[in-house]
């Protein structure tokens, strides 16, 4: 087995029957005998998700004592701190029109990615729609290669003929950035499918927005996947809306985890703002799905701070609503935990931040720097098989 990118990340327990709170894990319905994944208590969610108003809840993470060592905090600020720095950072280069076409910015759902990573091991792979840049950076893609593709250079992660919509670093395990809305579905079956093929023992975690989850796709995946047990987790990103329509608009059911239960298949719901939570269900949704039980739907309740691409306004939310997001904001809460539990000091925070900054600012000189791709780049990567009968001059 290879090990988890953060070592001293708990694994779900060995038998499967408990969280990592001594909850179980799985529940049989009474009725059907199916057994599903037992859905943890998940805090009432602000009112994209709930309706409500939550805003005098505390910071989602700060618990008494801390669950997880020092090393997988810190890792998590960082990691985190990239992804939003970063952001930031092409927010602004896309202003001053450096970064051209598309941009979706995932500022506010970062913990979706982080918590993933510190539960699942080198080799499984990850697959998601246009909201990627998170997901290389915190698989160790270097920042260079995706500010690169962003200004669409040779230089960049896809060689520039991506573009911030298709990131790809097969290297790390990132199989993709796709822009038709639950195209990735199929495919993260697909990729679980080789895995189980191949005897790797690895899995393909399979991100999808709450928009996606309408796509015909998703039922024929989600009842392939189920009945070949392939080793797949599937999450829906519930950030509230699909571009500017709202789940409750479009949706009869606006608790989308349930949508699994047609397939038999466990699924939960998580408070993705909280990383630990997000931690905690991934690793069982690993364990289940290394044993040969087969995959798991997540429902990761989440937020986008940003508009749905750098031309939204977002005039169909209030101010209050985002707000009550960025009270509970996952940074901040591990921040808040570190200092808490003098894991670190405030200047060794800042001292942190610091190099971050530097880091994206490298990042953007290089992407400066670097050419164009060449015109005759056109012609390569564009089927996999290169004598492709059908292209012709
Ligand atoms: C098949 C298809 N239909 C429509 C679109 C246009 N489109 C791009 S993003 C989007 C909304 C998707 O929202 P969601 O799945 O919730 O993801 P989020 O942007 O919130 O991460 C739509 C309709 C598309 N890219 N592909
Ligand atoms: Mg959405």
């Amino acid at each position: 087995m290879a090990e988890s990118k953060v070592k001293d990340a708990p694994k779900a327990s060995a038998n499967g029957s408990k969280s990592a709170k001594g909850q179980p894990s799985k529940v049989v319905d009474a009725k059907t005998g199916v057994e599903t994944a037992a859905q943890p208590a998940v805090e009432v969610l602000p009112a994209a998700h709930a309706g409500g108003n939550n805003s005098e809840e505390p910071l989602a993470t700060s618990p008494d004592q801390p669950e997880f060592s020092k090393e997988v905090y810190m890792a998590w600020y960082e990691q985190m701190q990239l992804m939003r720095k970063f952001e930031e950072k092409a927010g602004q280069l896309y202003g001053q029109q450096k970064i051209k076409g598309f941009c979706h910015l995932y500022i506010g759902q970062e913990a979706c990615v982080a918590g993933a990573v510190s539960a699942l091991e080198k080799g499984d792979k990850y697959i998601t729609a246009y909201r990627d840049h998170a997901h290389p950076l915190a698989l160790g893609t270097s920042p260079n290669a995706i500010m690169a593709e962003l200004f669409a250079k040779a230089t960049g992660c896809s060689k520039g003929k991506g573009g911030s919509m298709h990131m790809f670093d097969k290297e790390v395990g990132f199989m993709g950035g796709h822009g038709i809305v639950g195209a990735q579905i199929p495919m993260g079956a697909g990729i679980a499918f080789a895995e189980k093929y191949n005897k790797t023992g690895k899995l393909c975690i399979c991100y999808m927005g709450d928009g996606a989850v309408r796509q015909g796709a998703l039922h024929e995946a989600f009842n392939m996947a189920m009945l070949w047990k392939l080793p797949v987790i599937f999450v829906v990103e519930n950030n509230g809306y699909a571009m500017g329509t709202s789940v409750q608009r479009t949706s009869n059911v606006t608790d989308l985890h349930i949508i699994a239960e047609g397939y038999q298949m466990p699924n939960e719901p998580v408070n993705a703002m909280n990383v630990e939570d997000v931690h905690k269900a991934v690793a069982r949704a690993a364990e289940r799905a290394r044993s040969g039980e087969g995959p798991t739907f997540l429902e990761f309740k989440t937020y986008r701070y940003k508009g749905h691409s750098m031309s939204d306004p977002a005039k169909y939310r209030t101010k209050e609503e985002v707000e009550e997001y960025r009270h509970r904001d996952t940074i901040e809460s591990v921040r808040h935990t570190i200092l808490t539990h003098n894991m670190a000091t405030e200047d060794e925070l800042t001292a942190i931040d610091e190099r971050i900054k530097g880091r994206v600012q490298e990042s953007v000189e290089f992407a400066e720097n670097s050419p164009y791709p060449d015109a005759s780049e056109l012609y390569h990567d564009v089927y996999v098989q290169s004598d492709y009968p059908y292209i012709h001059d």
